[in-house]
């Protein structure tokens, strides 16, 4: 009898929960949401969190051989942002139960991922350029979207982090035109990067929808709000007109050009994409180990941080 009770109860709760979604309102920490949403929530706002984290050290490669004061104090401010994004995202996914520390710890027994766009090498300053332009311009494409998810700690965090994000695009696109705009061999540099890059920015979005086991339900609960194959093809139909305005070739040539002026991209290499996210991927070890170390190593930054507030609690 209390079963069959709990069970309505529980059904009413799906129903409100579900109304509610259905009229755009926003799920907040407190209120009541099925176990499925909630580990979806986890698992996306942390893996995405630590994409931030983890994102800084590609370029962060960079900071002591920027080619001026100017740009190195861009790519400084840039990175902090990142950082920053990741406290943000970490602070939205503790909202659901589980804390900082557990996040981190999942990060570093490799039980969490994080994009596998950043366990590639930046090897010219053109990389630099590259990511800020591709990596960051896919990452807002996703994260417009991402403003309207239907969970309130993660829609607010997005809404600040686009801000900062269209910023970063702009700043790489900038690179990579100056640098077309200069030697033979800066304009090689740049045709490299986007060379090295293109297909990395397109496996973010993550697998063809047909392939996406996620997808189905995050979309009926409105954690996504497109598809990955749909944000895919909105950023591809933004950059490539980009690339071709500074003389860039993306390295595609099976690309097709339709009637109404969109793209249609080739083959991705799905192989490479899976090595990369299972851990064979160019950086992989040493992205996690680094993060380790830096880790271990600020553990006094943070213990002093906590006596600290605790003494000016007192
Ligand atoms: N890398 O069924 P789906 C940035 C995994 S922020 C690694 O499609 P879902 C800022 C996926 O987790 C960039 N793994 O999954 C910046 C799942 O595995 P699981 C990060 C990937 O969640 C710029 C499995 O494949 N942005 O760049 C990837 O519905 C410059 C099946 O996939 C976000 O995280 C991948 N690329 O869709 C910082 C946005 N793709 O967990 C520094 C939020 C898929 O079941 C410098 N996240 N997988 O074992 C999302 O929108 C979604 O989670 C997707 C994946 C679209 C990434």
């Amino acid at each position: 009898m209390i079963h069959a009770e709990t069970k309505i109860s529980e059904e009413k709760l799906l129903e409100h929960f579900e109304a509610k979604i259905e009229a755009e309102e926003k799920i907040e920490p407190r209120d009541w949401m099925p176990d499925a949403y909630r580990q979806h929530l986890i698992r996306q706002i942390s893996q995405h969190a630590h994409s931030e984290v983890i994102g800084m050290q590609p370029e962060g490669n960079w900071i002591t051989r920027s080619p001026s004061l100017r740009s190195k104090k861009i790519l400084l401010a840039k990175i902090q942002d990142e950082g920053g994004h990741g406290l943000y995202l970490y602070s939205a996914a503790e909202t659901l139960g589980v804390s900082r520390d557990q996040y981190i710890q999942w990060l570093h027994e490799g039980k969490a991922k994080y994009s596998s766009v950043f366990n590639y090498p930046t090897l010219n300053w053109a990389d630099i350029g590259a990511i800020g332009w591709l990596v960051d311009g896919a990452a807002i494409t996703n994260q417009v979207s991402l403003q309207r998810t239907s969970y309130g700690p993660y829609s607010r965090a997005m809404v600040r982090i686009c801000k900062e994000e269209s910023f970063h695009q702009r700043q790489g696109y900038e690179i990579m035109w100056r640098m077309m705009e200069g030697t033979k061999e800066q304009r090689q540099m740049a045709q490299d990067a986007i060379n090295r890059w293109w297909w990395p920015a397109l496996m973010m979005f993550g697998p063809h929808d047909t392939d996406s086991p996620r997808t189905s339900l995050a979309m009926k609960w409105k954690i996504k709000r497109e598809s990955n194959d749909n944000l895919r093809e909105k950023f591809i139909n933004k950059t490539i007109p980009q690339a071709e305005h500074i003389g860039l070739v993306v390295p595609d040539n099976k690309l097709v050009r339709n009637e109404d002026g969109t793209f249609k991209h080739g083959d991705i290499n799905w192989d490479e994409f899976w090595a990369v996210v299972n851990g064979n991927g160019p950086c992989n070890q040493q992205r996690l180990e680094h993060h380790i170390r830096a880790h271990e190593e600020g553990a006094w930054v943070r213990e002093t941080a906590l006596v600290a507030n605790l003494k000016h609690k007192k």
